[in-house]
């Protein structure tokens, strides 16, 4: 969106370069919603000590045509770049999704609703829709007890299905332990761990961000790992999404 973005800017700039002649190289066209209803666009050059309404109505409707077709046709451009490519978000819906097992931790994944409060625990799970990862959850049905619980004791992890990073930020909801050496969600990039977090000591999840710009074009992944069966030792996990899209390993 950010090369759309500067690229709508300069095809406006060029436009107007030409199209209002205000004699100036570099020509900022500033469109407010008064200039639509008022006498027409504000150009301001570099060269201009004032700001001058050189476009009428009619001139405004052409420019704004030429400008969508313009863009309609830079999105084609991207989308024949990519064609398998869509944007995507991981939020457990639909169940694990391509999502892969180890060990036994995630056995009992994705839990529905809000499981903790079921069983009055005082920290809701505040998920995304209705199922989530609730490490130490048991109740991966509507039809299971409310408010049953595995536990700390198994350990694995849970892998993301590969997605490409296509801008500079990832977020999730993240919650359980809060001791990063045995409980965490890692980004993996080329085989590295390249980002951490955990939770808080507390079943509550909240909104956390990974800045991503350095992996732009990155194929990549997510692995929730539960390596210790101590105390509070699980994470919790859900609505994974942001700058990421999938469909090309
Ligand atoms: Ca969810």
């Amino acid at each position: 969106m950010i090369n759309t973005g500067i690229s709508f800017i300069a095809f406006l700039a060029i436009f107007f370069t030409f199209k209002c002649d205000v004699g100036a190289t570099n020509v900022r066209a500033n469109l407010t919603s008064q200039s639509y209803k008022g006498k027409g666009i504000v150009v301001e050059g570099n060269n201009c000590k004032k700001k001058v309404y050189l476009c009428h109505d009619k001139e405004i409707k052409t420019a704004l045509s030429q400008i969508q077709k313009s863009l309609a046709s830079l999105e084609e451009k991207i989308s024949a770049m990519h064609p398998n490519r869509r944007a995507c978000k991981f939020d457990f819906e639909t169940g694990l999704s391509g999502w892969k097992r180890t060990g036994t931790a995630f056995n009992n994944q994705p839990t529905y609703g809000d499981n903790p409060t079921a069983r009055k625990r005082g920290q809701p799970a505040k998920q995304q829709g209705d199922w989530w990862i609730g490490g130490a959850e048991n109740r991966p049905s509507k039809a299971a007890t409310p408010g049953a619980l595995q536990g700390d004791g198994p350990q694995g992890t849970l892998a993301s299905p590969f997605f490409k990073i296509v801008g500079k930020r990832i977020s999730f909801l993240i919650g359980g332990g809060c001791d990063i050496k045995k409980v965490r969600a890692e980004l993996i990039v080329d085989h590295q761990v390249v980002k951490r977090s955990t939770g808080s000591c507390n079943e509550t999840m909240s909104r956390k961000f990974w800045d991503v710009h350095a992996f732009v074009g990155r194929t990549a992944q997510v692995k929730l790992v539960d390596h210790s069966s101590d105390g509070f030792c699980h994470i919790n996990f859900d609505d994974l999404g942001g700058d990421i899209s999938c469909g090309q390993k």
